[in-house]
């Protein structure tokens, strides 16, 4: 099976292709006329499927997507679908951090909840399409630590751990990550849309 990956985020598609081990993915490499799909729902699921439509409909190939973010507890869910974007220039990784944490810099430690979530989506070029939900909880620490990841996982800490997500190995991030989850049940539904 071959699928193929609506987004242009390197780190995410070297964490899919070990996540969907078996199935072929390729990039948006291949397709330089593909659309840049603006993240216009209010939610990560719309979001996923929203892209996955249209990069199947461009490409005329089953198409995979996905859209995740952070949700801190003490900015109501914020950053959530706005990660990517939160201090203004889509994918600054690092201003997107730094303004994070000075937005908790008063907050206690026992407020710091939050949680990663991703929307999976499957889409085939008739318009039928499926999405699968992956979270993982855990807290903001004061300071980045680890450069493993990338995007915000130098100050999250998954609960029951004391290390950042940058600073796990990528085989064990998968494996408990909003992502890891999202996908493997995702794989298990994609032949339903595949065919
Ligand atoms: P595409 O839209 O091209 O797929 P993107 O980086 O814009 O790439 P999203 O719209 O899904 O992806 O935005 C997700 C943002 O949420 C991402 O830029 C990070 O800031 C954050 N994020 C999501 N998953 C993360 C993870 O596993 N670790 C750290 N940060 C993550």
């Amino acid at each position: 099976m071959r699928v193929v990956l609506a987004t242009r985020n390197a780190g995410k598609i070297e964490e899919l292709r070990r996540i969907l081990a078996g199935i072929e993915v390729v990039g948006l490499a291949g397709y330089p006329d593909a659309p840049e799909v603006a993240e216009t729902e209010l939610t990560f699921a719309g979001n996923a499927l929203l892209k996955a439509r249209a990069i199947a409909a461009h490409t005329g190939q089953a198409a995979v997507a996905d859209d995740s973010g952070l949700c801190v507890d003490a900015l109501n869910g914020m950053p959530g679908v706005f990660s990517a974007r939160w201090a203004g220039r889509h994918g600054d990784d690092e201003a997107n951090l730094k303004l994070l944490l000075a937005q908790l810099a008063d907050v206690p430690a026992a407020r710091r909840g939050a949680h990663f979530a991703c929307a999976a989506a499957v889409a085939v070029p008739g318009g039928e399409g499926r999405v699968a939900m992956g979270r993982i909880d855990g807290r903001i620490i004061d300071a980045p630590r680890g450069t493993g990841g990338f995007g915000y996982d130098p100050i999250f800490v998954p609960d029951g751990e004391s290390r950042t997500t940058a600073e796990m190995p990528p085989a064990e991030k998968d494996a408990i990550s909003h992502r890891g989850r999202a996908f493997r049940a995702l794989a298990k539904i994609l032949p339903e849309v595949t065919g």
